[in-house]
């Protein structure tokens, strides 16, 4: 076998550690049907579990444990029950986000066949874009601190950082892929009206920027009147980037004006490739549905067709997204609650698996 990829698997919390079996699972599908080797590890940790044991989300040495591998699967972090979720958030994803220097997270917002979108008049191919999130700097610095803590002075500071280095690489990743699109449209969310001094700055890049890309057409909105255009009229977006709260923000509301955020997939990259990028689900661990088998497993599958394509298998990756489309757009029975079927996460993985074709 000539293909071969190692990669750690970390389901972490709730609907994480259901979803991800039925990713892996179509992931062993499309590594048959295309001749691909796959060595994968599974981990226990960046779980609430594990913290409670060890009381830490990550161990010693888990740096050196995954720099090597080609990639990271992961399911959802989060068990607010157990762990603060920032503490879990902060011991884990957002190490791995850091560390690995995955600074563009790329986050496509598609209406699928056989998805209602509860926006009236749409239908697939209508909502199609990308939303691009800065994703290791911007307003989760976690630069600041409490002072006379607990009195009636109590004080409460958080820094937002732009770098230019930080700022401009994301553009430039957006601008990149904009170029490579049909359309080649470029949105910016900004609030450069109210926040004074990194959203003017963000708004000058984003300027300096379009004029090396004279062929991406580029506009800009608040992010107030965005949020407002997404629902309004999604057809009109492309490509949008954003910093790294408004890019979260805006990739759970375009999937859900696209019928669900149980689909809807991510890639946290580093397009230096100097260490593995990591893919999830844009959702969290849902502990409401957590435990029942209902979750929707198509945001991790997905992401995993995310993942073959980084790592080099176009065509497998292709494979899984058309086996995805097929199914949703087939016999509703083995499709999960939220796509309005009576099936399980399993029925839903395993339809998917048996759909992909090499
Ligand atoms: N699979 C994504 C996940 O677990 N997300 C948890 C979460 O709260 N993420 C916030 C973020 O991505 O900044």
């Amino acid at each position: 076998m000539s293909r071969r990829y190692r990669i750690a698997v970390i389901p972490g919390d709730g609907i994480g550690k259901e979803v991800v079996p039925e990713g892996v699972r179509v992931l062993r599908a499309a590594a048959d049907a295309f001749g691909i080797g796959l060595d994968l590890a599974e981990y226990d940790f960046a779980s609430a579990e594990y913290w409670q044991r060890h009381g830490t989300m990550l161990p010693d040495g888990w740096f050196e444990e995954l720099k090597d591998r080609d990639a990271l699967f992961l399911g959802a972090v989060g068990w607010p029950d157990t762990v603060p979720d920032h503490v879990s958030l902060w011991g884990s994803l957002l190490q791995f986000r850091r560390r690995f220097d995955q600074y563009a997270n790329v986050r496509p917002v598609r209406l699928m066949p056989g998805v209602t979108s509860p926006l009236a008049g749409r239908g697939p191919g209508d909502i199609d874009f990308y939303v691009v999130r800065e994703n290791t700097e911007g307003e989760y610095s976690a630069i600041g601190g409490r002072m006379f803590e607990g009195t009636e002075r109590e004080t409460v500071v958080q820094e937002t950082v732009m770098t230019r280095t930080g700022v401009d690489r994301i553009l430039r990743y957006a601008f990149e892929l904009a170029r490579r699109r049909e359309r080649a449209s470029l949105t910016s969310a900004t609030k450069s009206n109210g926040i004074s001094q990194t959203m003017p700055y963000w708004d000058e890049r984003v300027a300096a920027m379009a004029a090396e890309y004279p062929d991406v057409a580029v506009d800009q909105y608040h992010i107030d009147i965005l949020t407002a255009h997404f629902v309004l009229h999604p057809e009109r977006f492309d490509v949008v980037v954003a910093s790294n709260l408004f890019g979260d923000i805006l990739s759970d509301l375009g999937p859900a004006c696209a019928g669900t955020i149980g689909i809807a997939p991510s890639a946290n990259i580093d397009p230096e490739r100097r260490y593995p990028s990591l893919f999830e689900p844009v959702h969290g661990s849902a502990p409401d549905i957590a435990g029942k088998g209902i979750a929707n497993p198509v945001g991790q599958i997905w992401s995993a067709s995310m993942m073959l394509d980084h790592l080099g298998e176009p065509e497998a990756a292709a494979a899984v997204l058309r086996a995805v489309e097929e199914v949703l757009a087939g016999d509703r029975s083995a499709l999960t609650p939220d796509l309005g079927g009576e099936g399980t996460t399993a029925s839903l993985g395993a339809a998917v698996a048996a759909a992909v074709k090499g």
